[in-house]
C-alpha cells in the first residue's frame, strides 16, 4: 500500500508505538495511497514544491524577484477561517461556553469519522511532527498533524519546527497533541486534483477541538487557521485549556522588544483581533529618533510566570502568516524583507513576470495581472467598485529568521519578561489613542470589553460592523469565556502585582467624520509605545480620568500631519460615547456570560459608569467627539 516516496523516513522507523498506532488507524480510515513522514529537510520541502508545481497547484515565482518562493490560489470559497464551522466539542455545552459552537463530542466524532472514511483515496497522507516553541524547551509543546495537503506541509515547515529532531524529543512514549486534517474532497477512481485546490462545501467543513482529550479534527478546508493546525487550533484553542489548568496564558498576542535611546529595553505583548495590526506593530520601524523596536512574535504568545514572579513570553511559532494587502516598504518594510525569498503566497495577484502584487503594496499594478481567481485584471483607478486583484485576506508565509528586526532572543527557551500588555482593535470612535488600566483587574476589564470592526480574516462575518472580541480571543478560546476572564483575575490574586505587566488599551483606528484616519498609524505608533515605555518606567505624563490613566495633552509628540485639534480628539474623554459603551456592555455583552462573569468585572463596569456620570458633561471633550 505505502509504496511511494520510499526515500523518506519510513513508518516502521518510528520509535513511538502510540504514534504509529494512531497513524495506522487514521490510514485504515482515510485510505491514502501513500504515507510520507515530514523530516523537515530542505530536500523534502523542495520535492513537495516540485510535485505541487508539476500538478499545477503551485506557481513557481520568478527566481530573480522572489527566490525559492511559490504562489497558491485557493478555491474562491476557501479563503479564511470559518468561525461558524469551528467547534469546541467539550464534554458539555456549558464547558464550551456561550461564545463557542458546540456539538456533543461523540456525535461529532461519528459524523466526522463518516466524512474521513476513504477521504484520502488517491492522495498521500503526510505525517508532520512539529514543535510549537524551540525544540526541547520546557515551554514548547509537540503536535503531530496528519494531513492530505502538501500545501499544509510546506506551510507548517515554515510556521513551526518540523521533523526528525521533534521525533527525537518525543522519544518512544512522549506526549503530543493529535491533529488530524483533510482537505475533504475525496477523489473518484482515476480522478486527480489536476491543480485544483480541493476543499469541501461549507456544510461539510468542521474545525473541531476536543479539549478533554486534547485532539483536533479538521475537515474540508485547506486554508490558514483551518488547516495549519499548530496555529490557532493547538497554540490557542487547545493551549488555552492547558494554560487554565496549569496556571499560565496562551494568547493571541504579538511580542516586541522596545529599546530607548539610553539602551534600556522593555518587552510588550499586544492582543488585537485578526487583521488589526499585530504583525505591523511587531515589526514597527520607529519614527522617533534613537528608539528601536525588535520582533519576538507577531500572532501568538505563551506566557508563564518565572521564579522571580515575572511573566515570561515565548513565541511558539517559527514563521509569519501575515496579511498581504496593505503591506509595503512604507507601512511594514521588515515584513517586505522577510518575504523576499523562501516564502509562500496565498491568494495574492500574479504579475506577468511571475511576481506577486497586492492592493497597498506601495506601487501601481503593472499593466496586466492575473487576479487571485485566475482572471486577467487591469487596474481601473477610476472605478472604486473594482474587485481587488488580491483577496483582502491574502497571506504571505515567511520564515521569522528572515525578518531583519527579529530580536536576538526570539528563540530563547525561557522567554522574555513582559513589562506591558496592550489591548486594541478597530474603533472609529469613542476609544482614545491610548489609556492605561489602574491595576490588574481594571486591565482584565479592558481586555474583556475589546471590540473591533469586523475584518476579512473570518469568512462568515459581516465586514465593517463592530463586535466584541474580548482579549482578541473570541474565536480562539477553547473553553467558557467567563472562566477565561476568571483565570486572568485569579492570576492577579495569586501573583505579586508589582511584578506583573502594566495593561493598556490602544486604538490606531480612529476616523474623522468623512472616514479618514485620524492617526497615521504604523511607524508613528512608536510615539504611543514611548508613552507606554515611560508609563512602565514611572516617568510618563499622565492624568487620572473616568476610564483610566490617560496621557496629558502634551505627553505624546504630534506626528507630521496631525493637528493640535486632531490630537485633542484622539486623546479626549468621550463621556457620552463611553456611556453608550457601558450600556452596550451591560445589555448585550456581559449578560452572555451569566453567573460565570467574575464579580470583579461587573464591579468595574459600575465604577466606570459612576465615574463617567460624575464627569461634567459640558466640560467633557468639547466639540471634538
Ligand atoms: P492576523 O494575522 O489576522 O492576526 O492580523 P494582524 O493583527 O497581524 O494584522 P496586520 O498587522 O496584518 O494588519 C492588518 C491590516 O491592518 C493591514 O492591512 C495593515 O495595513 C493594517 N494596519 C496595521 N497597522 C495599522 C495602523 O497602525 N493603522 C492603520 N490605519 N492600519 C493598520
Ligand atoms: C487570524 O485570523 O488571526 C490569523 C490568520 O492570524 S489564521 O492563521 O487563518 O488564523
Ligand atoms: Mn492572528
Amino acid at each position: 500500500m505505502y509504496s511511494r516516496k520510499e526515500k523518506w523516513m519510513k513508518l516502521q522507523d518510528l520509535k513511538h508505538a502510540g504514534l504509529k498506532k494512531w497513524i495506522d488507524e487514521v490510514a485504515a480510515l482515510t485510505k491514502p495511497e501513500a504515507i510520507v513522514i515530514a523530516d523537515g529537510s530542505d530536500a523534502q520541502y523542495q520535492q513537495l514544491v516540485d510535485e505541487m508545481v508539476a500538478s499545477g497547484l503551485a506557481t513557481p515565482l520568478n527566481p530573480e524577484k522572489k527566490p525559492g518562493s511559490i504562489a497558491f490560489f485557493s478555491d474562491p470559497s476557501d479563503v479564511a477561517r470559518v468561525e461558524n464551522r469551528t467547534y469546541i466539542a467539550a464534554a458539555s455545552k456549558e464547558a464550551a461556553g456561550p461564545t463557542n459552537n458546540w456539538i456533543d463530542p461523540t456525535e461529532l466524532k461519528k459524523t466526522m469519522t463518516g466524512l474521513y472514511d476513504g477521504c484520502m483515496k488517491g492522495r498521500t497522507l503526510y505525517v508532520i511532527p512539529f514543535s510549537m516553541g524551540p525544540v526541547g524547551s520546557n515551554i514548547a509543546k509537540i503536535g503531530v498533524e496528519l494531513t492530505d495537503s502538501a500545501y499544509v506541509v510546506t506551510n507548517m515547515m515554515i510556521m513551526t519546527r518540523v521533523g526528525e529532531k521533534v521525533l527525537d524529543v518525543l522519544g518512544s512514549d512522549g506526549e503530543y497533541v493529535q491533529c488530524l486534517h483533510s482537505v475533504g474532497k475525496p477523489l473518484a477512481d482515476g480522478e486527480s486534483d489536476e491543480g485544483k485546490w480541493p476543499c469541501a462545501p461549507i456544510e461539510q467543513k468542521y474545525i473541531s477541538h476536543f479539549p478533554e482529550s486534547r485532539e483536533i479534527w479538521s475537515y474540508g478546508s485547506g486554508y490558514g487557521g483551518n488547516a495549519l493546525l499548530g496555529k490557532k487550533c493547538l497554540a490557542l484553542r487547545i493551549a488555552s485549556v492547558l494554560a487554565k489548568d496549569e496556571g499560565w496564558l496562551a494568547e493571541h498576542m504579538l511580542i516586541l522588544k522596545i529599546t530607548n535611546p539610553e539602551g534600556e529595553a522593555k518587552y510588550v505583548a499586544a492582543a488585537f483581533p485578526s487583521a488589526c495590526g499585530k504583525t505591523n506593530l511587531a515589526m514597527l520601524v520607529p519614527t522617533i529618533p534613537g528608539w528601536k523596536v525588535e520582533t519576538i512574535g507577531d500572532d501568538i504568545a505563551w506566557m508563564k510566570f518565572g521564579a522571580d514572579g515575572r511573566l515570561y513570553a515565548i513565541n511558539p511559532e517559527a514563521g509569519f502568516f501575515g496579511v498581504a494587502p496593505g503591506t509595503s516598504l512604507d507601512s511594514n518594510p521588515n515584513a517586505m524583507y522577510s518575504l523576499e525569498k523562501n516564502s509562500i503566497f496565498t491568494n495574492c495577484a500574479l504579475t506577468e513576470d511571475n511576481d506577486v502584487w497586492w492592493e497597498g503594496i506601495g506601487y501601481d499594478a503593472p499593466s496586466k495581472l492575473t487576479d487571485w481567481k485566475g482572471n486577467e485584471w487591469v487596474q481601473d483607478k477610476g472605478n472604486k467598485e473594482q474587485a481587488p486583484a488580491s483577496h483582502p485576506n491574502a497571506r504571505f508565509t515567511a520564515p521569522a529568521s528572515q525578518c531583519p528586526s527579529i530580536a536576538p532572543e526570539w528563540e530563547d527557551p525561557k522567554g522574555v519578561p513582559i513589562d506591558a500588555i496592550l489591548f486594541g482593535g478597530r474603533r472609529p470612535h469613542t476609544v482614545p489613542l491610548v489609556h492605561q488600566a489602574r491595576d490588574w483587574n481594571h486591565g482584565v476589564f479592558l481586555g474583556s470589553i475589546v471590540g473591533s470592526e469586523i475584518t476579512a480574516a473570518a469568512l462568515d462575518l459581516k465586514a465593517g460592523t463592530i463586535r466584541r472580541d474580548p482579549f482578541a480571543m473570541l474565536p480562539f478560546c477553547g473553553y467558557h469565556m467567563g472562566e477565561y476572564f476568571e483565570h486572568w483575575i485569579n492570576l492577579g490574586k495569586t501573583h505579586d502585582q508589582s511584578k506583573m505587566p502594566k495593561i493598556f488599551y490602544v486604538n490606531w483606528f480612529r476616523k474623522t467624520d468623512d472616514g479618514k484616519w485620524l492617526w497615521p498609524g504604523f511607524g508613528e505608533n512608536s510615539r504611543v509605545l514611548k508613552w507606554v515605555f515611560e508609563a512602565c518606567a514611572g516617568t510618563a505624563k499622565t492624568q487620572d480620568t473616568a476610564i483610566g490613566i490617560m496621557p496629558t495633552a502634551d505627553a505624546i509628540d504630534r506626528p507630521e500631519g496631525v493637528s493640535e485639534d486632531d490630537m485633542a480628539e484622539l486623546l479626549c474623554l468621550d463621556r457620552d460615547g463611553w456611556l453608550k459603551e457601558v450600556a452596550d456592555i451591560r445589555e448585550n455583552h456581559y449578560p452572555k456570560f451569566g453567573d460565570k462573569l467574575p464579580k470583579e468585572l461587573a464591579d468595574m463596569l459600575d465604577i466606570m459608569e459612576n465615574n463617567l456620570k460624575a464627569v461634567d458633561a459640558s466640560a467633557s471633550c468639547g466639540s471634538c467627539c
